[in-house]
């Protein structure tokens, strides 16, 4: 992965190389107001990144050197058993390879819950079963952990910035609970939806969410209950935290294999597709303005 630089702005001679497209035919679409560009403090023209993904999944474009974009290329396309060749990538801990098929799938229109439910779990769970048993499974397990949250971050940068009155989503695991990627999957998912998003991470203690909902004012909480243990502990404590948040109009969502049985206030989601309909519910109802109409920041001088 080292050789890949993630770029912040691309010129419009990058961008057309990206999806095989003539400078020409590049600057008709800047003028009809199909890619939007900044300009820089010599004049010349930049796109963001974000800017530049949207341009691509909206217009159907086919990305050719998705390397300009810094990622890598990937020979097989999106293709139906992505599930199986993440799986294979992820027990080499192959991570530009991880990269290449999920950043690929998701210029191809993918969303990150689709991303999530049909490629990441169904690897991680196949990854789970077989190695259980094997000396080095553990090894594998932390090892593909490890690379997904080192591709998590290329993916967010795919993803355009949310708007700064979006509503904002915060959320975690709760004490004892290890599992990192529930989380930041969760996170990137309502970013994806256009949220802001804070994510606490792993083993949460409950004094600490309520801190942090007190100074984030959240109108969204999620709590990614992977481990049996963690949830049979924080189980009791759900009614007050519920009950709270609903006086509030918070919306408490509960996921993960483990969550325990709940209460009525908690909404129970199974899968990243449901949490990402319940993102876009919450945009619109805010009324949050359309985070492309949103003027970029100036890239410096360039
Ligand atoms: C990586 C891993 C670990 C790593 C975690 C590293 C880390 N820091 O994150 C480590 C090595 C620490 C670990 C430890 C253990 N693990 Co483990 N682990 C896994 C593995 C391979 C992937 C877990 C993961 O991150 N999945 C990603 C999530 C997103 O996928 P998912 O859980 O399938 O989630 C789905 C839904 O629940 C939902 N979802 C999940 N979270 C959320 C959150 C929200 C908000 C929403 C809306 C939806 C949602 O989305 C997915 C479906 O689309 C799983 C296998 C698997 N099937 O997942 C085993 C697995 C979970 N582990 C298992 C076990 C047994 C253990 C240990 C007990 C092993 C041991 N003997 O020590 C310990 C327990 C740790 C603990 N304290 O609880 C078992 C659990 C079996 C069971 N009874 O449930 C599994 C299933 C493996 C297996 N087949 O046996 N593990």
């Amino acid at each position: 992965m080292a050789a890949l630089v993630t770029p912040k702005f691309l010129s419009p001679r990058d961008l057309a190389l990206a999806v095989g497209a003539s400078e020409s035919s590049l600057k008709r679409w800047i003028d009809d107001g199909r890619v939007r560009v900044l300009r820089t403090a010599g004049g010349h023209r930049r796109i963001p990144l974000a800017e530049a993904v949207r341009f691509i999944r909206k217009y159907h474009h086919q990305v050719l050197r998705p390397d300009l974009l810094g990622i890598p290329a990937d020979a097989h396309g999106p293709d139906p058993h992505g599930a199986d060749r993440l799986l294979r990538a992820l027990t080499a801990g192959d991570a530009p390879a991880v990269h290449a098929l999920l950043a690929n799938a998701y210029l191809a229109r993918g969303s990150v819950a689709e991303l999530a439910d049909a490629m990441i779990c169904p690897a991680l769970c196949q990854l789970g079963e077989p190695w259980s048993d094997a000396d080095d499974g553990i090894v594998i397990e932390h090892q593909s952990i490890d690379v997904l949250l080192q591709v998590v971050p290329r993916l967010r940068a795919l993803i355009a910035p949310p708007n700064p009155d979006a509503p904002l989503a915060l959320g975690g695991a709760p004490s004892g609970d290890p599992y990192l990627l529930p989380s930041q999957l969760a996170a990137l998912v309502l970013a994806d939806a256009g949220l802001r998003t804070v994510n606490l991470g792993p083993d949460t203690p409950c004094s600490t969410f309520s801190c942090a909902i007190g100074r984030h004012q959240p109108r969204l909480v999620w709590l990614a209950c992977s481990s049996e243990s963690a949830a049979a502990q924080i189980a009791p404590r759900l009614p007050d935290l519920a009950a709270g948040l609903a006086s509030s109009g918070v919306r408490f969502v509960l996921g993960g294999r483990a969550m325990p049985a709940t209460p009525p206030g908690i909404e129970r989601v199974a899968t990243f597709a449901a949490l990402a309909d319940l993102g876009r519910d919450l945009i619109q109802a805010s009324g949050s303005r359309d985070r492309l109409d949103e003027p970029e920041r100036d890239p410096g001088p360039g």
